[in-house]
């Protein structure tokens, strides 16, 4: 299995987020996508090779084209302001205001994010674009006959709307890789998301369509961030009707019972019989993650790699969250090696 992987991410740090009322680093550091690839590299799965450049086209297949162009735009208008970097959105509107984009920075600002948690610094746009070509990528290997990539993609993407970014999220890295195999011809695929977090972005993104199927396994929103997005009830709607799935557990849960859910979720996927799946590889589940209230230990990434095998199917992995940086590469390569085995 190659790795996907551009040292760009790099120019995404020394951002911030609020916690606990306090502006602290961000979690969502740099470092987490070198432990990764050090772990991946050192287990000798396959080659790491650097992405290429797609454009801003398949970005616009699943976000509004006025959104890529204010995430495009966003620190030029900052700078001519003459503001100090970073961003960081704090207004946002109610139920009931108006969804009109505003002129200038502040109100833009807040119409495209949803929460404070997308940070922006001089080199955030570049890495931004740079995560999306590595999910891409992983896509054109998957159409070139490889049977599985790992698009290790930073920033990650998985809580990005159509119009708005959020939860460390910009771009839905892998919304615009599923929308890139329909594009280039899959019938159906599946999005299976194991991150702790709901994938807000990628549910709502796909909800009224047949053609994606949606699974999700996560922290129950009665408990846990995003709050307002994930609960079981949520099954998609129109033409997309019973093509999602949530299965929120609560904090505490360990192995046993998140397996059954992925056990269950994976019979889902095999029962739809997509043509690819791509996989929101978070390893936030774990046990120290450090902003996370799951249970899951270093050798149930094996077994959790091993059940999305046994599907038998081609599978992108595309790296979302995970905040416990001295064993994320652990957690990711033992997924993969599961996976592999
Ligand atoms: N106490 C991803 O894993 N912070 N994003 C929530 C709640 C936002 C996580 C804090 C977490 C976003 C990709
Ligand atoms: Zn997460």
């Amino acid at each position: 299995m190659k790795t996907v992987y551009s040292p760009r991410h790099h120019g995404h740090s020394g951002h911030v987020e609020l916690y606990n009322g306090q502006i602290v680093p961000a979690f969502e550091k740099p470092e987490r996508a070198e432990m990764i690839r050090a772990a991946v590299e050192a287990r000798g799965f396959g080659a790491t090779i650097a992405p290429a450049e797609h454009g801003l086209a398949p970005l616009s297949r699943v976000h509004d084209p006025r959104y890529v162009d204010f995430l495009s735009q966003l620190t030029e208008l900052w700078l001519a302001d003459e503001r100090p970097l970073p961003i960081l959105p704090s207004f946002w509107r109610a139920p009931g205001m108006r969804y009109i984009e505003p002129e200038t920075v502040d109100g833009k600002l807040g119409h495209f994010s949803f929460d404070a948690g997308c940070c922006f610094v001089a080199g955030t746009w570049d890495a931004i674009r740079a995560s999306a070509d590595v999910a891409l990528t992983g896509v054109d290997l998957i159409r070139a006959g490889e049977s599985s990539a790992f698009a290790l993609c930073r920033p990650p993407g998985h809580h990005a709307h159509a119009n708005a970014m959020g939860g460390y999220c910009f771009i839905n890295n892998a919304a615009v890789a599923a929308q890139a195999f329909r594009d280039a011809g899959a019938g159906r695929v599946a999005i299976l998301d194991v991150d702790y977090h709901h994938g807000n972005g990628t549910q709502t993104i796909f909800y009224d369509r047949a053609d994606v199927l949606v699974l999700n396994i996560h922290g129950d929103p009665r408990q846990e961030y995003p709050y307002f997005l994930g609960h079981a009830d949520e099954i998609g709607a129109g033409d997309g009707e019973g093509f999602n799935g949530n299965y929120p557990l609560r904090w505490g849960t360990g192995f046993d019972a998140w397996g059954e859910a992925l056990d269950h979720a994976c019979h889902r996927v095999a029962a739809y019989a997509p043509d690819v799946v791509v996989v929101s590889l978070g390893v936030d589940t774990y046990k120290d993650d450090p902003i996370s209230q799951f249970r899951l230990d270093s050798p149930d990434y094996l077994a959790i790699g091993g059940r999305i095998a046994r599907l038998g199917l081609p599978t992108l992995f595309v790296q979302e969250g995970g905040y416990a940086v001295e064993a994320i590469g652990v957690n990711v390569a033992n997924t993969l090696e599961g996976f592999l085995q």
